[in-house]
């Protein structure tokens, strides 16, 4: 099966993503979306029949920088310029796929993995998350669509070509996930944590940026209050996974860009509750990467020390995505 499964663990996820780059690298495919995204016909030609891991000199040396630079850059140190609220676009554009208009918001939780066992006693704490069922029903795509009013959902963005088609087997996903113990929150445990707001510069790898305004709870705010299982000697895990709830979008980062100060999970834009286009009712707002990283509709957050896949990497978009 292709990613169908709802809510992939890290290791099925993994496990797509390197069937899918072997599959690619042997038909030589040459994505229409990449193309367009690269902007450049040099890029391009890199890419085709390129998958992650066997990348070409200079590409690879450029993702390699990336890395580094991400790894040494990306902390307390630097903050994204921020511009007063006031400046931040009233209508922001709209980027995505895998989004769903017809979850029933009463059935959206966020999930919570790899949480500490001190949180074992939270009365959100369930011994299996994989057990939790999210509602989908055209009923509610007339309520999505009233509140999202004249914010368009882009029907086609130049990234989205390279979506998996059903018909590509990949791998098998287990029928069942093994059982994940975890936090089971609901938008007001969210809301009962500290409120930031900022407006920084939204820039999105195909060519645009616009000033956003995001607010929400910091993730630093929130891994405090739903805290990871520690390590050896207290260490933190090394990576946070985020997945949608049909486990069609995911992204992951080091730990050190999750506690940067700036990174927030979002449940407001432009002051006003988040639009469904936009990824209500929660997304990931880091102004330090590249739009493609912030996810929204977020439905699972995990703590994990085994290095996730992002969904775009793939495709030779860079793990890190920094700006
Ligand atoms: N679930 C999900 N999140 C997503 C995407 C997506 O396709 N699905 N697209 C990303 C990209 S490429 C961009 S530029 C931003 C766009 O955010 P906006 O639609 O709020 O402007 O969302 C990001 N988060
Ligand atoms: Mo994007």
């Amino acid at each position: 099966m292709a990613i169908k499964s709802p809510l992939d663990s890290i290791e099925v996820q993994n496990a797509m993503v390197e069937a899918e780059a072997k599959r690619r690298a042997r038909r030589s495919f040459i994505g229409a979306g990449i193309a367009a995204a690269a902007g450049g016909a040099g890029l391009v030609a890199l890419i085709k029949s390129h998958s992650i891991g066997m990348l070409r000199f200079p590409l690879r040396q450029a993702l390699e920088f990336n890395r580094a630079l991400a790894e040494h850059v990306v902390g307390e140190t630097t903050l994204a310029k921020t511009y007063p609220l006031h400046m931040a676009v009233k209508r922001a554009r709209v980027n995505g796929l895998g989004l769903r208009r017809d979850m029933d918001p009463a059935s959206w939780r966020l999930q919570v993995a790899g949480v500490s066992s001190a949180v074992s006693s939270h009365p959100k704490f369930v011994a299996d998350l994989t057990e939790w069922k999210y509602r989908y029903s055209d009923e509610f795509v007339a309520r999505t669509l009233e509140l999202d009013g004249e914010t368009a959902w882009q029907p086609a963005s130049t990234m989205k070509d390279n979506t998996v088609k059903d018909e590509d087997p990949l791998i098998e996903v287990p029928d069942r996930l093994p059982p994940t113990p975890g936090l089971l929150l609901t938008m007001d445990d969210l809301r009962a944590l500290p409120f930031t707001e900022y407006a920084t510069e939204f820039k999105c790898i195909e060519g645009w940026s616009d000033i956003m305004h995001f607010g929400g709870v910091r993730f630093r705010d929130f891994m405090e209050a739903f805290p990871p299982e520690r390590g050896p000697g207290g260490a933190l895990p090394k990576y946070v996974a985020m997945t949608t709830a049909d486990g069609s979008y995911f992204s992951a980062f080091e730990i050190a860009a999750m506690v940067h100060p700036q990174t927030l999970l979002c449940y407001q834009m432009g002051g006003k509750d988040l639009l469904p286009a936009h990824g209500a009712p929660l997304r990931l707002s880091m102004p330090l990467k590249y739009g493609y990283k912030q996810i929204k509709q977020i439905a699972r957050i995990t703590y994990t020390n085994t290095r996730p896949y992002e969904y775009w990497e793939r495709f030779g978009y860079d793990w890190h995505g920094g700006i």
